[in-house]
């Protein structure tokens, strides 16, 4: 028979052992249990004398209170650790969603872009695209510059090593566009052609090898210069503002007879120039297959690039180029 004082020994070293509550459910149940030596002693006191029993009684009653006071102290240490994990596997991190992520924008120059290509839609105007990579023919014949013309020189074409020498080029101008929608539409015409183009240049404030222009052209019944002149009035107020104005100086362009630049003015009084424009050729009608004694057009042309500089106050063409994300995020 074991000793009372032993049990409580035993008890406190499985007590202490019992990792979960089930555990200890297990080892109260095995030291306190119908079936347990606690019990077995308690049913054996019967056959002692008096005196023995009460002692042994007492002892036993001492035994009990200790291993429940054991029991149930380890039952609060499991407790509290069980209700800690599960805080812990519960917990909800509020400090994550705090920070919005970063997004980025559109380039100055797509912004720009993409306005133009608004305003003109607004106007009744298609967008056209073509190739930027194009033949002698689009770039310069169909819009009546002749082989060995001087006007051709101005360009400063960028050749490409492809074919007859001379055949092929990067377009310098959105014109040959123009030139294919007239050969495959047939009139009224009346889009605009915004794109990528390329001169051999020395990159300065003004001037990059890589630009981009807006041209847009109409081909109707009757069109008149002061449907160009119009035309141009319309398109300023709707992308500048309301206050201002424009006007035409003549100029000279091999595709437009007569030709003009337009210039914008501000509403302080002063006159920017902003891109050239004219009366289509009748050679240029001729060589796209539309017949210039039915029909007349007016076309203009100038640069995005140079438009996005007045639009955000920017003063060198280079910055656009950079990609330095400290300038970029300004606008
Ligand atoms: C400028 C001047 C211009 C045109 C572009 C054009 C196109 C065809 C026929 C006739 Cl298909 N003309 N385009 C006409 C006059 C001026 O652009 O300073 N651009 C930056």
């Amino acid at each position: 028979m074991a000793e009372p004082e032993q049990l409580v020994v035993e008890a406190e070293r499985q007590a202490g052992a019992a990792a979960t509550l089930d555990e200890l459910s297990a080892v109260r149940t095995a030291m306190t249990g119908k079936r347990s030596p606690l019990v077995a002693a308690r049913k054996a006191l019967g056959a002692l004398e008096p005196d023995a029993r009460k002692q042994a009684g007492q002892a036993l009653n001492a035994a009990k209170a200790a291993i429940d006071g054991i029991l149930s102290t380890r039952e609060a240490e499991l407790s509290a650790a069980a209700r800690a994990e599960r805080l812990a596997a519960e917990r909800l991190d509020l400090t994550e969603v705090t920070e919005q992520p970063a997004s980025g924008h559109l380039h100055v120059i797509t912004q720009t872009w993409q306005e133009l290509e608004d305003v003109f839609a607004g106007m009744g105007y298609r967008v056209a695209e073509g190739p930027e990579i194009e033949s002698e023919w689009y770039n310069f014949g169909a819009l009546n510059f002749p082989l060995g013309h001087p006007a051709r020189d101005m360009y400063d074409t960028l050749y490409v090593d492809y074919g007859e020498p001379g055949s092929t080029l990067l377009r310098t101008h959105t014109s040959p566009v123009q030139a294919r929608v007239m050969e495959n539409q047939a009139p009224p015409v009346y889009v605009v052609a915004p794109g990528r183009c390329f001169r051999q240049d020395t990159a300065d404030a003004t001037h990059m090898p890589v630009f981009h222009q807006i041209e847009g052209l109409v081909v109707d019944r009757d069109t008149s210069l002061g449907d160009l002149a119009g035309t141009i009035e319309a398109f300023t107020a709707a992308y500048f503002g309301p206050g201002f104005t424009s006007r035409l100086r003549p100029s000279y362009f091999p595709f437009t007879e007569p030709s003009a630049e337009f210039d914008i003015q501000r509403p302080d009084g002063t006159w920017l120039e902003l891109g050239g424009c004219g009366m289509v050729h009748p050679n240029v009608l001729e060589a796209c297959g539309i017949d210039p004694e039915r029909w007349q057009g007016f076309a203009f042309g100038f640069g995005i690039d140079r438009l996005a500089l007045i639009r955000f106050g920017i003063d060198d063409l280079r910055e656009l180029w950079t990609n330095d994300l400290r300038f970029l995020r300004q606008f």
